[in-house]
C-alpha cells in the first residue's frame, strides 16, 4: 500500500487511580495515537511512551518528534509500505522502538482490515480469550494495599503483580500472604535494586512468589545471571529485553527464566512475535506486559497474548482498571479473561465522540 497521510493525535486519558512505581506517580496518560490513511482504508496504533523518560529513554514528546521528523517521511515517501517493510524502511534510525512500534502497528492494522484478517489469526493465535492479571502500584499504606487487592480478586483477576522498591517489599508482601494465602503473586521492581541487595532479595524466597520482574538495571544481564544463582524466586526480565537477540542472550546467560513481552519496548508486534518464538524454542514461558494502554493498544496486546507460549496471565487488565471511559468499546473481564476481538485487524476502533472529547492535538502529515 501507499500511505496517503498519517495522523498523530494526542489524547489525555485521566486514570481511575494514580499509578505509583519506583520512578514516580502517574495520574493521567498523555497518549500518542497513530492513524495511517491508505487507499484501502485506515489503521490505528498506540505509542506506549510515557510523559517522562523514566521507564526507558523514550518519552511521548520525543516519540512524537521522531515520528514527525525522521520516521514518517521515510514511510510516506516509499512507493509501497507493508507491515513487514516498516522495519527495513526505518532501519537507518537507531533506537526509538516505541515510536517505530506505534506506526508499524497502525500499518499492520490497516493491512489486516483491508484483507479481512484479525491480528490474532495473523500472528498465529490459538485461543479465543486470554487470562489476565492486575499490576498494582506502590500503595500509601499496607492497609490500602490489602483493600485494593481484595477488590481486584473479587473482580476475578487471575494473579496479582505488586510493584516493589527498597523499603516496600518483604513487609507488605508478608502481610499480603497472611491475608490472602496462596494467591498467584508476582513482584516487579522496575530496576530499583542492585546486586548489593542480594541478601535482602533472598528474603523474598520464603514468600512463594511466582516471579521477580526486573530487579536490577536494564543493562545488567550479568547481574541478573548472578542473582539467579543466589535466589530461588524465578527472575523475569522486562526492561532488559529489547529484541529477539537480547532475549536469546539473556536466556543463554541464565539471566531470566521468564520473559515479559511488550511490543512497544521491542519495536513492534512482529519483533514481539520473534521473541515469542525464541523463548518457545528454549522452553521459556512468556506473558504480555502492559503500559496502561487505551483500548487501541490493549486490543493488540490481547491478540498477541493468544500465541501458544503466552502461558502466564498478562498485564492486560479490563479497561475499567485504568479508565472510566476508554477510547474504544471497553474490554470487560469474564471469569478472569478478556475475549479476543474477532473483527479484522485489532478488531476495535476509537469511538468518535469519546476520541474528539479527549483529544488535545491533531497533526496530519503527508508525502513531501
Ligand atoms: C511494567 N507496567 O511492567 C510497567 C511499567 C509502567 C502495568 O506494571 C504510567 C504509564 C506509569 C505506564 C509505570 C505495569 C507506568 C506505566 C510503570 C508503565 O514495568
Ligand atoms: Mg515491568
Amino acid at each position: 500500500m501507499k500511505l496517503a497521510e498519517v495522523e498523530l493525535r494526542r489524547v489525555r486519558m485521566p486514570m481511575v487511580t494514580p499509578f505509583r512505581t519506583s520512578f514516580g506517580t502517574q495520574a493521567s496518560r498523555d497518549v500518542l495515537l497513530v492513524k495511517v490513511v491508505t487507499p484501502d482504508g485506515e489503521g490505528w496504533g498506540e505509542c506506549v511512551a510515557l510523559d517522562e523518560p523514566v521507564y526507558s529513554s523514550e518519552y511521548v514528546e520525543g516519540a512524537h518528534h521522531v515520528l514527525r521528523t525522521h520516521l514518517l517521511p521515510r514511510l510516506l515517501d516509499a512507493p509501497d509500505v507493508t507491515a513487514t517493510s516498516v522495519g527495513p524502511l526505518l532501519r537507518a534510525v537507531k533506537g526509538h522502538r516505541m515510536a517505530k512500534a506505534a506506526v508499524e502497528a497502525a500499518v499492520l492494522d490497516a493491512e489486516l482490515r483491508a484483507g479481512g484478517v484479525s491480528l490474532a489469526r495473523y500472528l498465529g493465535g490459538v485461543r479465543g480469550a486470554v487470562d489476565v492479571g492486575v499490576s498494582i502500584g506502590i500503595a500509601a499504606s499496607v492497609g490500602q494495599l490489602l483493600d485494593s487487592i481484595e477488590g481486584y480478586l473479587a473482580d476475578g483477576y487471575r494473579r496479582v503483580k505488586l510493584k516493589i522498591e527498597p523499603g516496600w517489599d518483604v513487609e507488605p508482601l508478608t502481610q499480603v500472604r497472611r491475608r490472602f494465602g496462596d494467591i498467584a503473586l508476582w513482584v516487579d521492581a522496575n530496576a530499583a535494586y542492585t546486586l548489593a541487595d542480594v541478601d535482602h532479595l533472598a528474603r523474598l524466597d520464603e514468600l512463594g512468589l511466582q516471579l521477580l520482574e526486573q530487579p536490577l538495571p536494564e543493562d545488567d544481564l550479568a547481574g541478573h545471571a548472578e542473582l539467579a544463582q543466589r535466589i530461588t524466586t524465578p527472575i523475569c526480565l522486562d526492561e532488559s529485553i529489547t529484541s529477539a537477540g537480547s532475549a536469546a542472550e539473556a536466556i543463554a546467560r541464565g539471566a531470566c527464566a521468564v520473559v515479559n513481552v511488550k511490543a512497544g519496548r521491542v519495536g513492534g508486534y512482529l519483533e514481539a512475535l520473534r521473541i515469542h518464538d525464541v523463548c518457545a524454542a528454549r522452553s521459556v514461558p512468556v506473558w504480555c506486559g502492559g503500559m496502561l494502554e487505551t483500548g487501541i493498544g490493549r486490543a493488540a496486546n490481547v491478540a498477541l497474548a493468544t500465541l501458544p507460549n503466552f502461558t502466564l496471565p498478562g498485564d492486560i487488565s479490563a479497561s475499567d482498571r485504568y479508565y472510566a471511559t476508554d477510547l474504544t468499546e471497553p474490554f470487560v473481564l469474564h471469569d478472569g479473561r478478556l475475549r479476543v476481538p474477532d473483527g479484522p485487524g485489532i478488531g476495535v476502533a476509537p469511538l468518535p465522540d469519546v476520541l474528539s472529547r479527549l483529544t488535545t492535538s491533531v497533526e496530519r502529515i503527508g508525502p513531501s
